[in-house]
């Protein structure tokens, strides 16, 4: 895509998004946000690629980005204490939840704490960072890979079973500079519900997208492996799964990989 033209979009943004740096091909979006929020970045800057060589997921993990994706990064400045900032993420998924449901009809899942499903297939991943200033302030980066226009074998035979993208399930391509806007249209409006009125309205929304809550969950956390069923989210945005031996336990976003079963 060409640097996306917004002139036709009725829900304009205020101010996420107005300071857009935009690559053809870059190894990771994420890592240029750290770079420019580690000197100094305003508020609400957007780094957008059209491709990534080098996606980055979580715990390592790798993100295929190649042509046909929506594949950026916002870095976000909350004047909130750093340790009540992980709902974020919680709140990046309800935005795109919304953006998706809003204008595709499509059904559109969250899988805690932030993987967006379509269909029983991953549409969308999001990977939130904090980064250090020079001067000591902190930025959140939240990157954003949504599969707007990926077709089966662009996802290659890795992901071909557990991956989809709005196009496959459409059957139609969606036009993407618009949805890339609505999307931060719709972040920009999450996020400030969540600074002004605080986590309870994204929770809500969240559990209204939910597919995890009621389900039979394994959890990988660092060594340990537990079964259980999800029960609730509490207060924080951590999941509360009781496991099979009847134990209450909770875990934080971050540290975990969750399987629904
Ligand atoms: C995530 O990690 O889901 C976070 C992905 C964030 C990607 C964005 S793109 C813009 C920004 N810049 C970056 O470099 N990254 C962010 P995780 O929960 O760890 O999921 C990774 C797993 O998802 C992989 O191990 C694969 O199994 C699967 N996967 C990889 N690419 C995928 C894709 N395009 N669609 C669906 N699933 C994918």
């Amino acid at each position: 895509m060409s640097l996306p033209n917004h002139q036709f979009i009725d829900q304009k943004t205020k101010w996420l998004g107005h300071r857009l740096h935009y690559y053809s091909q870059v190894e990771s979006t994420n890592q240029i946000a750290r770079e420019l929020a580690k000197k100094y970045a305003v508020a609400g800057t957007v780094v957008l690629a059209d491709r990534q060589t080098g996606g980055e997921g979580r715990l390592g993990r790798r993100w295929v980005s190649g042509d046909g994706g929506l594949w950026f990064s916002v870095i976000l400045k909350p004047s909130i204490q750093l340790e009540n900032t992980p709902p974020i993420t919680l709140m990046a998924s309800v935005a795109i939840a919304e953006a998706i449901e809003k204008n595709t009809q499509l059904k559109p899942g969250i899988k805690w704490p932030n993987d967006i499903y379509i269909n029983g297939r991953k549409v969308c991943g999001i990977l939130t960072e904090v980064v250090t200033g020079e001067d000591d302030s902190y930025s959140i980066i939240v990157g954003i890979g949504i599969n707007v226009n990926i077709t089966k074998e662009a996802f290659g035979q890795e992901l071909t079973l557990t991956a989809t993208s709005l196009s496959m399930e459409l059957k139609r391509e969606v036009e993407r500079d618009e949805f890339f806007y609505k999307t931060l249209y719709q972040l920009e409006k999450w996020y400030t519900i969540w600074h002004d009125r605080g986590f309870q309205p994204i929770k809500d929304a969240w559990k209204k997208h939910n597919i995890t809550l009621g389900n039979q969950v394994k959890i990988s956390s660092y060594d340990e492996i537990i079964y259980g069923q999800a029960l609730d989210m509490d207060d924080h945005g951590a999941l509360l799964v009781k496991g099979s031996n009847g134990e209450m336990r909770r875990f934080n976003h971050g540290e975990v990989s969750l399987r629904t079963i």
